[in-house]
């Protein structure tokens, strides 16, 4: 399933380059084009759904094939030991600004506390 819309799924199909971190058949990963820490990688499932939700309730295989990803991108990276942090927006209010489901590997510094 593509959204031939979708700029995520163009970097899947190899239309649009990206820096590639790891690959599946399943779930691709790539360097964030404006990093906001020293590792920031975005982890995706190659199939198009546009968010979080959509992907659990259609595919929790796929979604925790996701999460697999984003744990061997961080061991990969070298921020396992130290901490990252792992973040979905979704959704307007929640900020997401690419509908094409993604989850954001952040570490390599210390990223603070989001809630207080
Ligand atoms: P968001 O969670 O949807 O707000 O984040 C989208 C991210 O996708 C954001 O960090 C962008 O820098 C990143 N990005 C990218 O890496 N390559 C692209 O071609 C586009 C966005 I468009």
């Amino acid at each position: 399933m593509t959204d031939t819309d979708c700029i995520f799924c163009k970097i899947v199909a190899g239309d649009i380059p990206s820096t590639k971190v790891l690959e599946t058949d399943r779930v691709l990963a790539f360097r964030d084009l404006h990093p906001k820490a020293p590792t920031h990688v975005l982890v995706i499932p190659k199939e198009h759904y546009r968010d979080t939700a959509a992907l659990a309730a259609a595919d929790p295989e796929l979604a925790g094939a996701v999460l697999h990803a984003a744990a061997e991108v961080a061991a990969a990276e070298g921020v396992a030991e130290d901490g990252w942090r792992l973040l979905a927006n979704t959704g307007a209010n929640g900020g997401q600004e690419v509908f094409h489901v993604h989850f954001h590997v952040f570490g390599g510094k210390p990223l603070g506390r989001m809630l207080s």
